[in-house]
């Protein structure tokens, strides 16, 4: 296979293979780009391209590509026990390791772990879990999750039902039964005149509303991600989280943290929910738990929670083949072990954060860009046609599109989402690095301006 060119391995992509999250039509037609290699914070193409990952893959690669220490510990693994399950009494070291640290990492009382292979995966275990919890306990019709209209939790039945996204519920039936959404809270776009914690709390209101509209002994939980990711890096105002919180401590709502992007430093602190003042009853996990190096999820659940599940539960009738994978939790157990040694949360937090930050806000004068928005390690700048005004550009996303295209012909991958270009790099990513994503950026952002004729 290494032997074949790019375009014999474009061509039977575009035969045999079916791409998530693109029109695969359209997609054979570009073709491809195929990654063949990553070191620190820059992958290569096959055409030899390097390209500095501002992605960290898709939100995950934490601790950066390339680390042998991960490769060592899958392949002693591997070699010593490469798979026994956790289901029929059984289970294996790293597993048992693995929940042992994470219950150490999680804020407050989130002691335990059930395992997935993925965040959508985690999603539907807390999704079911969560119902059996209020089931045993006598209260079977308290089972409706209220998640958040764009919001993004997976793609599963469970997972895609959960977020709130149009594209996703148009296909294949969703969203399923019990689920309700309400409006998030995005300043730049919905804040009109107010300020920003003013909003906040008014878009922390909008659950109350929806728990009372319900009735609150119908109400199961409560999820959300402490910074939308996927719908565009939207982050909420500092009164947005405490305000949540309170509201679900007033109804008796389980407080659902999704940390799959913002979990293991993204935002500067080790969880999302920490930056954010709140403490969750339940949080999901996965990407950056073994910095993307294996697939591994989880679904961490506080004591009260667990509690009930372990005493009242009986046999839960859930898991997955792969639930607690010895590789896969050998390999996050040594990204966890290079996260703590390393202090790299910490310096990401401390040194590289305000300098991206600055950065940051250097870019967000240019005049395509309205909103300069950055939380830690994750970022958005929404390209708008007038900086006076927050207006959108009329056809949504195809200057976000121009913008992402240009920057990668500059050695850049910016994701862009609708008209914002996003910022996720690995958090090991260097001042000079930052320099060289700034220049990159800037130069695209006059590129596209021009082509704009602007
Ligand atoms: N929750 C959140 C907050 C996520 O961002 C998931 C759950 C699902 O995890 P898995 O491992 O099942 O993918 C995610 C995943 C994007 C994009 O376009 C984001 C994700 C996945 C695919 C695309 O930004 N996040």
């Amino acid at each position: 296979m290494g032997s074949l060119d790019t375009r014999t391995l474009q061509a039977l992509d575009a035969a045999h293979h079916l791409h998530p999250f693109n029109d695969n039509a359209a997609l054979a037609k570009k073709g491809t780009r195929i990654l063949t290699r990553g070191q620190g914070c820059h992958v290569w193409d096959a055409e030899g391209n390097q390209l500095l990952d501002a992605f960290a893959g898709l939100w995950c690669v934490n601790i950066g590509y390339g680390r042998r220490e991960l490769a060592a510990v899958a392949a002693a693994q591997m070699e010593q026990l490469a798979y026994y399950n956790s289901f029929f009494q059984c289970t294996t070291e790293p597993t048992i390791a693995l929940a042992a640290q994470l219950a150490e990492l999680a804020p407050g009382d989130l002691n335990h772990a059930f395992f997935t292979n993925s965040g959508s995966e985690a999603n539907d275990t807390i999704l079911r879990l969560v119902r059996h919890f209020w089931a045993v306990q006598g209260q079977p019709e308290k089972s409706i999750f209220i998640g958040r209209h764009n919001g993004y939790h997976g793609t599963t039945m469970g997972g895609a039902s959960l977020g709130g996204m149009k594209a996703m519920h148009g296909q294949g039936g969703l969203p399923i039964a019990g689920i309700e959404h309400i409006d998030p809270p995005f300043w730049f776009g919905d804040g009109g005149e107010l300020e920003p914690d003013e909003y906040g709390l008014l878009a922390a209101r909008r659950l109350e509303r929806k728990i009372l509209e319900l009735g609150p002994e119908r109400v199961a939980a409560f999820i959300g991600e402490p910074v939308m990711g996927a719908i565009g890096v939207h982050i909420p105002p500092p009164s947005y989280w405490p305000e949540i919180e309170r509201i679900c401590r007033q109804y008796d709502v389980l407080l659902v943290a999704d940390e799959v992007i913002c979990g293991f430093g993204r935002t500067g602190q080790w969880f999302g929910c920490q930056q954010f003042g709140f403490q969750p009853d339940v949080m999901t996990l996965a990407k950056g738990i073994t910095s993307g190096y294996l697939p591994l999820g989880a679904a961490m659940f506080n004591d009260r929670v667990a509690g009930v599940l372990k005493e009242q539960g009986g046999e839960l009738a859930h898991g997955c083949t792969y639930s607690g994978h010895p590789v896969c939790a050998a390999v996050a157990l040594e990204n966890l072990r290079i996260l703590g040694e390393e202090r790299i949360v910490e310096h990401a937090r401390e040194d590289i954060a305000p300098y991206l930050a600055q950065r940051w806000a250097e870019l967000g004068e240019h005049p395509l860009v309205g909103e300069a928005r950055i939380a830690g390690l994750m970022g958005a700048l929404e390209l708008v046609p007038d900086k006076r005004s927050r207006a959108p550009f009329p056809d949504a996303g195809r200057v976000g599109g121009l913008c992402r295209d240009i920057a990668l012909r500059h050695g850049l991958i910016l994701r862009a989402t609708a008209d914002a270009m996003l910022l996720e790099p690995p958090l090991v990513i260097s001042r000079a690095q930052v320099d060289e994503l700034f220049d990159k950026a800037w130069s695209a952002l006059q590129e596209t301006a021009q082509m704009l004729g602007k």
